[in-house]
C-alpha cells in the first residue's frame, strides 16, 4: 500500500516511520508512505497556507489551493487511478476497526492534514472523499490522528504480521475484550497465576478464558456485547455472570 501524508509537519511522523512493526512494513515493501510538506505548494515567498477568514471571526483558515496543487502533483501520470482522498477532521466519521479493514484494502490512500481553526470548505467540497475523525477530544491538528490510522492499516497488510490470525484475532476484530494473561513466574511478589491455566486441561482453560472476556466486556463495554451474535454458551456464561454481579450487590 502507498500511502501519500499531506502536513506541514512532516517531522512530526519521522520516530513513528522509523518503530517496529511500522518500519518493518516500509523495509519489507508492505507499506510505502509518502510525506508532502503543504509549504511547498504555497504560493507566496512567505510560503503561508493559511489566510484569515472571510466573513472575520478569529483564527486562520487553510486555504485550498495549495491542498489541491499537492493532491494534483501526486495524480499526475498515474491514470484513472482515484485513490481515497481523506481529510483527518474532528467532523469526520469516527474510525472504528471495521473502517481500518475497509481502508486496508485499497492500493493507495491520501491522508490530509489539517491544521489550524479549519479548511478552507472547498476542499471538501471538490478534493475530499471522506472525512475521518478519531475520536471526541481536542487535538492541535490532524496528524497524530493520520498516524494512528497508518498504524490500524499497516499490521491489517498482507504479511505484516507474523502470524496471519494475529491480526483479525485480536479484541476488536473479535467483539470482545482480551481475557488476562500471565507469564512466568508462577508468583510474583505474593499475586499467583490463576490455577486453571496450570492445569494443562485445554478444555477448561478455553472456557475460562472465555468467560473472563465476556465478564470484562460485559462489566467495562457493555455497548460492545450488544453488536454481537453469542453462542448458546457464551449466553450461559453471561447468564452466570450477571447472576453472580447481581448477588454482590
Ligand atoms: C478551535 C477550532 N475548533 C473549534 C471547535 C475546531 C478544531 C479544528 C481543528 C479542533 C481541533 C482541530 C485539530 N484536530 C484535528 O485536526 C483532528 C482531530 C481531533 O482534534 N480529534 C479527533 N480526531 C481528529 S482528526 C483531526
Amino acid at each position: 500500500m502507498r500511502v501519500d501524508v499531506l502536513t506541514i509537519f512532516p517531522e512530526m511522523f519521522s520516530g513513528f516511520l522509523a518503530t517496529s512493526i511500522i518500519k518493518r512494513a516500509r523495509e519489507q515493501g508492505q507499506l510505502a508512505v509518502n510525506l508532502v510538506d503543504i509549504r511547498n505548494y504555497a504560493r507566496n515567498k512567505h510560503r503561508n497556507v493559511d489566510d484569515y477568514p472571510f466573513g472575520g471571526g478569529p483564527g486562520m483558515v487553510m486555504m485550498a489551493e495549495p491542498l489541491f496543487l499537492a493532491v494534483e502533483d501526486l495524480l499526475a501520470g498515474r491514470g484513472r487511478e482515484r485513490p481515497p482522498i481523506i481529510l483527518m477532521s474532528p467532523q469526520g466519521a469516527v474510525f472504528k476497526q471495521a473502517l481500518a479493514e475497509e481502508l486496508a484494502e485499497q492500493e493507495h490512500l491520501i491522508l490530509i492534514c489539517g491544521h489550524y481553526e479549519g479548511i478552507d470548505e472547498r476542499v471538501r467540497q471538490a478534493l475530499v472523499t471522506r472525512e475521518i475523525s478519531i475520536g471526541d477530544y481536542v487535538l492541535t491538528g490532524g496528524e497524530l490522528p493520520a498516524m494512528v490510522i497508518i498504524d490500524a492499516v499497516t499490521r491489517l497488510l498482507p504479511g505484516v504480521l507474523g502470524d496471519p490470525a494475529g491480526a483479525r484475532e485480536d479484541s476488536f476484530a473479535m467483539g470482545l475484550l482480551e481475557y488476562p494473561q500471565y507469564t512466568r513466574p508462577r508468583s510474583f511478589r505474593g499475586l499467583e497465576v490463576p490455577e486453571v491455566l496450570l492445569t494443562g486441561n485445554h478444555e477448561q482453560i478455553r472456557r475460562w478464558r472465555r468467560r473472563q472476556a465476556l465478564e470484562r466486556t460485559w462489566r467495562r463495554r457493555p455497548d460492545l456485547l450488544a453488536g454481537l451474535q453469542l453462542t448458546r454458551e457464551d449466553q450461559e456464561i453471561l447468564a452466570e455472570i450477571a447472576g453472580q454481579a447481581g448477588d454482590e450487590g
